[in-house]
């Protein structure tokens, strides 16, 4: 058997174009549009032979292969790496890389805790930060929206939710990217991730035990199931990762890019200001037009045909779920930021049973900084270029430059 990036490399199905590209070359991380359109161009699926996998880049492909847990599972990996094949750099996460029935026991815990009701006891303390931290960026006028806005927010707000006793915020962030980064093939970029790991991962497991959360937070929460024997105290752990996995570089990354949505598209931020009703629908459409998770892997678990495409089990799919975003046949005038255009069912959050489960956590941090945002400030103008940060997974800036004018 052939092997690609610890996975089984298949044969070209037929109907299917071969396309000799690389989707994780590093500009076309940057700067990926031409990519997807080009992509979704192809037809349902392409062949991608660099890497032996199948891409889809339309969104009714993305929301099938997704939606279906049963026939495109998540525990043999969700990125290029076949876990039925190959020992993953980490334990696999007991809540990401699980299907059904075991997805559900874990997910119900994470679930419970980024319920409305949870989120709704958080709001003030939210808002509070959120307010006090456009006053000072107020006060600077010109700021890095990226260092000084966007990583300093969920970094302020997500370790006391969580109930961290200890906060690193560059190791909280280079621990999300670092995990999106693995989830791509061996290269420079992951490479670089990965070196951090020696440093971060320990740090990261630590600040997991029980001993290292306060009481109240998420870490207590997971902790209080292992009382009522839900889960295993190893377990716990286990799930106190998952969050400080996907919960901190995420929303980083999709602040940023709501900062920069309303930078580059002053009209789009003077409705928002007239109609604070539009403060959700917004949100969304950032995450339509930036998907900051911009890929995700499915693995076939069995012989299937999904858009007369013929799928061999073992394939590797990627979905991409930014080029779904962008699809002109579901979002018409797709590149259009519109803020008024309430983009139900965009794939930035996944689909089905795994969907992102803490998408209530970061709606509320998004509204906070929104409300605050809308509240004090006049306009928001680029101060300099926007630039794009390639990685495996997420679709990040790395610096933003930008100036606030006062209300
Ligand atoms: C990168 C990522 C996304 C979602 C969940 C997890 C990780 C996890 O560790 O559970």
């Amino acid at each position: 058997m052939k092997m690609i990036e610890g996975h089984a490399v298949i044969d070209v199905p037929d109907n299917v174009p071969v396309w000799d590209i690389d989707p994780y070359n590093p500009e076309i991380l940057a700067n990926p549009l031409n990519y997807y359109a080009e992509l979704r161009a192809k037809g349902p699926f392409a062949y991608i032979p660099k890497y032996g996998i199948l891409a889809c880049g339309r969104h009714k492909e993305n929301k099938e292969v997704f939606s279906d847990w049963e026939r495109f599972v998540s525990s043999r990996g969700v990125g290029l790496q076949d876990f039925k094949l190959g020992k993953p750099w980490r334990d696999p996460s007991i809540v990401l890389e699980v299907d059904p029935p075991e997805h559900g026991r874990t997910r119900k815990i994470l679930m419970r805790l980024m319920s409305p009701k949870v989120m709704r006891t958080l709001a003030d303390d939210f808002q509070l930060a959120a307010d006090r931290l456009i006053d000072e960026l107020l006060e600077k006028g010109t700021f890095e929206a990226v260092t000084e806005l966007a990583e300093v927010y969920p970094t302020t707000v997500f370790p006391d939710a969580m109930g961290l006793r200890a906060c690193d915020k560059r190791r909280l962030i280079d621990y999300g990217a670092m995990v999106f980064n693995a989830l791509g093939p061996d290269n420079d970029l992951r490479r670089k991730a990965m070196a951090t790991a020696p440093d971060i991962v320990p740090w990261i497991t630590e600040q997991c035990l029980r001993e290292n959360l306060k009481p109240n937070g998420f870490g207590a929460a997971i902790y209080a199931a292992v009382d009522e024997g839900e889960i295993t105290e190893e377990e716990a752990g286990m799930l106190a990762r998952s969050l400080l996995s996907a919960g901190v570089d995420t929303t980083v990354t999709g602040l940023g890019s709501a900062l920069w949505c309303l930078a580059t598209n002053p009209d789009q931020f003077e409705l928002l200001k007239s109609d604070m009703q539009l403060l959700r629908p917004a949100f969304e459409e950032v995450l339509r037009y930036t998907s900051p998770v911009h890929s995700f892997c499915r693995t076939a678990d069995i012989d299937t045909e999904v858009s007369s495409i013929k799928i061999k089990q073992g394939t590797k799919i990627l979905c991409v779920l930014g080029a779904a975003n962008m699809d002109e046949d579901q979002w018409p005038g797709a590149t259009k930021f519109d803020i008024s255009r309430k983009p139900v069912g965009h794939m930035a959050m996944g689909a089905g049973v795994h969907g992102c489960v803490g998408q209530n956590l970061a709606r509320a941090e998004v509204q906070a900084i929104f409300t605050a945002i809308a509240n004090k400030v006049d306009t928001i103008k680029l101060a300099g270029e926007a630039v794009w940060r390639p990685n495996n997974a997420v679709h990040a800036l790395d610096s933003l430059p930008i100036t606030f004018t006062r209300k």
